[in-house]
């Protein structure tokens, strides 16, 4: 294992840290800071890498791929996967006394590791950022304008909302390009061909209405997972990622109760895989979002013993790629980062937006960042900022409706800033019917395309996260600093 000695007062370090997947936490902190680790065994599979964990340690910070230490110059060192293809590159820094030792682990084949001290912590960062997408044949498309069902109608959804929603968004002439259906249409998980009782038809009736109003139609789907109550998981349980016990592997609690993964090993799993994929696409849906990737990239014990787990999890998302066709649009979700460049387009880089701005209670009491809230979007696809050369990098939704939100006009623009300085895809899932002329004003605004943003300093920070950046300066904290309300972002403010 590759190890650093920094003969440098840990005190006066920052650290950047970016979690396993999507919605694992993305941070910059003080290094002699505590690193959350989830109190809910049950959040470990769902939110984080149950292989290399938080580390819940004062001074000890873990991190995926990536890893920064800042000094208050602005200089400091940066470490970065130079493959990501069949690895998990997994990095720790530890302050220790008077120096900090950092350390990598590679679990998968050799890879190339950047690790270098830097004058510039943040060109370096972006740099090197730049390199792995290279490497990696990342695909970089335009960022689409997308409508998604999801954060209005969450399961319930329907045939006939996405249709009074596509209807209305064209009668005001909104620029979208993308009306994705999300989770709600389907009978079960895995059951993706029969429809859902409430959803009021097939998930192929959709893409021809769509298309004759001018929109590009998008498929949810959780290609990896399987329900215990579904056919799927009767018919081929054999296809299931299993525990030590032989049994299959329970990798999250949602929808009710337990859920299971495929083994993105076995053939027949792979081959159905890339019939789904297929399928979906002959339904008339180019634009297809990947959700729960992590499930296939869990420990676990798999039909093909040789194959490690960053490996399998690319085998099943190079499946769906092919099922799909090259000139398909995949966005990944609850999916290890790295491991998916050059195979999605596009990326969630943080927790759900909600229509509030914190759950505290799970965030501070139960350890646990990857819930929805507004803050928690804002904290970590910030932080990941120098992703875009991997994919377009997707914050989620903004949130311009004020009816069925607890946001405030400050809360809702900094939603919006975020997406302005990821320079991203766009999403908004407001019903349009809620729209009045403000909310509609702030949609237009939250559709209009940007690039990407820097940082300009990372030797401070509002709230933990990476908030002072060229365009402006997130104040994501609880309480009012000069100039900036709480939970706020002020344009051009640079104090
Ligand atoms: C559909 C949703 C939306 C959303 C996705 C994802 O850890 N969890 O329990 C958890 C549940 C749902 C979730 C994220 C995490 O949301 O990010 O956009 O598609 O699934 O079910």
């Amino acid at each position: 294992m590759p190890e650093w000695t920094l003969n440098v007062n840990p005190a006066k370090l920052r650290v950047l840290v970016s979690g396993f997947q999507s919605w694992s936490e993305a941070e910059l902190r003080p290094l002699q800071d505590t690193q959350a680790a989830p109190l809910m065994r049950w959040r470990h599979e769902q939110g984080h890498d149950p292989g290399f964990l938080p580390s819940g340690q004062a001074g000890v910070w873990r991190s995926h791929s990536v890893l920064a230490l800042v000094r208050p110059d602005g200089g400091g060192w940066v470490g970065m996967a130079g493959d990501a293809t069949q690895t998990f590159v997994q990095w720790e820094a530890r302050a220790q006394g008077d120096h900090v030792r950092v350390s990598c682990i590679l679990e998968g084949p050799e890879v190339p590791l950047h690790w270098e001290e830097t004058p510039d912590v943040i060109a370096t960062l972006e740099a090197r950022a730049a390199e792995l997408g290279r490497a990696m044949h990342a695909r970089t498309p335009a960022p689409l304008r997308v409508w998604c069902s999801w954060y209005s109608y969450y399961r319930s959804v329907t045939l006939a909302a996405m249709l009074d929603n596509a209807c209305r968004a064209r009668a005001a002439g909104l620029p979208f390009d993308v009306f994705q259906l999300d989770d709600g249409f389907q009978a079960d998980l895995g059951d993706w061909e029969e429809p859902s009782a409430h959803f009021g038809g097939h998930a192929r009736d959709l893409p021809g209405p769509l298309r004759e109003l001018g929109y590009t139609p998008g498929l949810w789907l959780a290609p990896f997972l399987a329900s215990p109550t579904s056919r799927l998981f009767a018919e081929h349980a054999d296809w299931m990622l299993r525990g030590e016990d032989g049994c299959p592997l329970p990798v999250g609690h949602n929808w009710g109760g337990p859920y299971f993964a495929l083994d993105t090993t076995h053939p027949g799993a792979l081959a159905w895989l890339r019939e789904l994929a297929a399928t979906a696409r002959g339904w008339g849906y180019p634009y297809l979002k990947l959700d729960f990737l992590y499930g296939a990239a869990l420990p676990g014990v798999r039909h093909d013993p040789r194959v490690g787990r960053a490996q399998a999890y690319r085998m099943g998302l190079q499946a769906l790629r092919d099922g799909a066709g090259p000139d398909a649009f995949l966005l990944g979700c609850g999916a290890p980062l790295a491991q998916s460049i050059g195979l999605v387009d596009a990326m969630r880089t943080g927790p759900d937006v909600a229509p509030f701005w914190d759950e505290e209670s799970r965030r501070v009491w139960l350890g646990d960042a990857t819930g929805p809230s507004a803050r928690n979007a804002l904290h970590t696809a910030l932080s990941r900022w120098y992703q875009h050369p991997w994919y377009q990098p997707d914050p989620d939704v903004a949130i311009c409706r004020r009816e069925l939100s607890l946001l405030n006009h400050e809360e809702r623009e900094a939603v919006a800033a975020m997406l302005d300085v990821v320079g991203g895809l766009r999403a908004s899932s407001d019903p349009i019917e809620l729209l009045d002329g403000p909310g509609l004003d702030l949609l237009r605004r939250c559709l209009a395309l940007s690039t990407p943003d820097r940082p300009r300093t990372l030797t401070q920070s509002m709230g933990g996260a990476v908030t002072h950046f060229s365009r402006g300066t997130f104040n994501l904290t609880d309480t009012a600093a000069p100039g900036l309300s709480p939970h706020s972002y002020r344009e051009g403010f640079h104090g």
